[in-house]
């Protein structure tokens, strides 16, 4: 069945701005599709088109994507014949249409609003669920693996208004049995850790950051890895949960150097430190503390810190702005050995099919992939489908609260639900990627 009409409008995020919602039609109804949108998002990502008008929504509005779907996108399609379970022939012809290497003219956000509702006719099409069209996609076969969330409980970086400078730090209920299992770990941590923040900085320190995780006003990542140490003992599952951190730290690059007070207006670059020394800081974090897996440590340019690290560390270090889900700076980390995990965000790319391009050429070489939101969210769920499908284990989109990211946690609760008793089971730490020298993890 090909497509019959396809319908873009401008809807909201998470933080209130604009965004592309696509209806695509096909004579078995309408399918529906939101595209998520960063803060700190890399240069090398695809191009997020937005009017720049700035009398209009901070200048953040998306009517031109809108309308490059509406006048360009939906009716070339129609024209096309294709039909909806041609995901790869379909998003080569979007991509063709636009014709850039970024698809900076037609904007990732309209093509991939397109590309994720063919996903959701073609599943309709087949009549089957949305993961498994995906993992037909991929040649994934079952028995499917539901991965292990990575809640984002304590935000700083670009995504809270404290001092901190790393973005995120995740908590990982790899001990758990199941995704479930995994869920009621993560609440009660996550309810824990507010208990111990508000005892200790009062209950102005509870509010939350864009993702759902609190952020209180500590002096810098290794108070933040304390709270977290004390709220999984209180909460009663030391060694089943382990930690991770999205440093995010292309944010705090400035003249070849980190500042960790980036967000002080008033920062003194005397202060500032080199990539070698946050590497060391890095490492005495892992010596001390439960974690696993480390997200853009350093500047997305900044290849050779990434390359020392990664030689020395034994934990999984992801990129995320360094690789931006694109295969060829994928290609080129893996040449150079830069890091041993993805974060596979769609939106950094544009089309489905580029995702899943991405996270099969990271794993050709043993990476970790870890599937994952962005700070900007809708109520889509596609993500959920996308990493059962791929079954690389890893999840993050958030904390345990905010429905923009539980509805993707809550969506992965009703899929295990549904594959239950078919020999799917739960990834726990087995997604995750190992560093060279891994066997020192394994002491703690
Ligand atoms: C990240 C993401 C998602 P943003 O850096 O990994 O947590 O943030 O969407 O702002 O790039
Ligand atoms: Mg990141």
């Amino acid at each position: 069945m090909s497509v019959t009409k396809v319908h873009a409008r401008q809807i909201f995020d998470s933080r209130g701005n604009p965004t592309v919602e696509v209806d695509l039609y096909t004579e078995r109804g309408r399918f529906r599709a939101a595209v998520p949108s960063g803060a700190s998002t890399g240069v090398h990502e695809a191009v997020e088109l937005r009017d720049g008008d700035k009398a209009n929504y901070v200048g953040k509005g998306v009517s031109k994507a809108v309308s490059n779907v509406n006048d360009i996108l939906g009716p070339e399609l129609v024209k096309s014949g294709l039909k909806v379970t041609q995901q790869k022939e379909i998003d080569d012809f979007l991509i063709k249409l636009d014709g850039t290497p970024n698809k900076g003219k037609l904007g990732a956000n309209a093509i991939l609003g397109v590309s994720i509702a063919v996903v959701e006719a073609g599943a309709a099409e087949k009549g089957v669920p949305v993961y498994q069209h995906l993992a037909e996609l991929a040649g994934v076969k079952p028995p499917y693996v539901l991965p292990c969330p990575a809640f984002n409980v304590i935000n700083g970086g670009s995504h809270a208004g404290n001092k901190l400078a790393f973005q995120e730090f995740m908590l990982l209920p790899t001990g758990a049995s199941s995704f479930t299992e995994a869920m009621k770990i993560g609440t009660e941590t996550y309810h824990t850790l507010k208990k111990v923040i508000s005892a200790k900085y009062g209950i102005d320190a509870v509010n939350v950051g864009d993702e759902g995780g609190f952020a209180p006003n500590v002096s810098g990542a290794e108070e933040a890895l304390e709270l977290l140490s004390e709220a999984i003992k209180k909460a009663g599952y030391e060694g089943k949960i382990k930690i991770a951190l999205d440093v995010a730290s292309s944010e705090f690059y400035k003249d070849g150097k980190y500042d960790l007070d980036f967000k002080n207006p008033k920062s003194d670059p005397q202060n500032y430190i080199s990539g070698t020394e946050l590497a060391e800081l890095y490492i005495s974090y892992c010596n001390k503390y439960p974690i696993v897996s480390v997200e853009d440590p350093f500047d997305q340019d900044d290849w050779e810190a990434w390359v020392h690290f990664t030689k020395h560390s034994s934990v999984q270090i992801v990129g995320d702005d360094l690789t931006v889900t694109n295969p060829l700076r994928i290609k080129t980390a893996i040449e150079k050995k830069a890091c041993n995990g993805l974060l596979l965000k769609i939106n950094q790319i544009g089309t489905i099919s580029e995702s899943i391009q991405a996270a099969q050429l990271a794993q050709s070489d043993g990476w970790g992939v870890m599937v994952s939101h962005r700070s900007g969210e809708t109520e889509n769920t596609i993500i959920a489908d996308l990493v059962v499908a791929l079954g690389t284990g890893q999840i993050k989109t958030g904390a345990p609260a905010r429905s923009e990211r539980v509805a993707k946690y809550n969506a992965l609760l009703r899929i295990e639900e549904e594959i239950s008793g078919s020999g799917a089971t739960y990834a726990g730490g087995k997604g995750l990627a190992e560093g060279l020298n891994a066997p020192a993890l394994h002491k703690k």
